[in-house]
């Protein structure tokens, strides 16, 4: 059981191919609450950062020129249980072995562009909504 909020962004890919609409009322058909949202333009310096997780991998450089090549939806949502709920509406990372019916196998072309992103932790979830919203921008 997790805590009753993730952060998750629509990435460039998904906007590109129009998914945007889509996306959104999975989001909130599968109950989850829109608390926070704005349409924004990663930078590479805010990729770079958001990821610095990945920065030792191979595909941290493609990762962080996909982030930042157009622009994404970031949002917080609430809902029970929200970081492993909203994983499962995901599907895995790579769309080909993600579940029948997830984001990620309707809109997702492979596991680099993979249409979404979802914090992993509670602990992440709140670092991530903290480094794209202040507490103003959420409601
Ligand atoms: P995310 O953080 O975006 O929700 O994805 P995730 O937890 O399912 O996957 P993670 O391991 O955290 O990887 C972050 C993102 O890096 C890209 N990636 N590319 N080319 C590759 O092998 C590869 N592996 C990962 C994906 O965009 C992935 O979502
Ligand atoms: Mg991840």
């Amino acid at each position: 059981m997790t805590g009753n909020r993730t952060f998750t962004m629509i990435k460039p890919d998904a906007v590109e191919n129009g998914h945007i609409g889509a996306i959104l009322d999975k989001i909130t058909a599968a109950g989850f609450k829109i608390v926070a949202m704005k349409y924004t333009q990663l930078s590479k310096r805010d990729a770079e950062i958001f990821y610095a997780i990945h920065k030792e991998r191979p595909f941290f450089g493609e990762l962080v020129e996909f982030m930042t090549r157009g622009p994404i939806v970031a949002a917080i949502l609430e809902k029970d249980n929200a970081v492993d709920d909203f994983r499962a509406l995901i599907g895995a990372t790579n769309p080909e072995e993600a579940a029948e019916g997830t984001i990620r196998k309707l809109y997702a072309a492979s596991i680099g562009e993979n249409a979404v992103h979802g914090s992993d932790s509670d602990e992440n979830a709140a670092i991530e909504g903290a480094f794209h919203f202040s507490g103003r921008e959420i409601y």
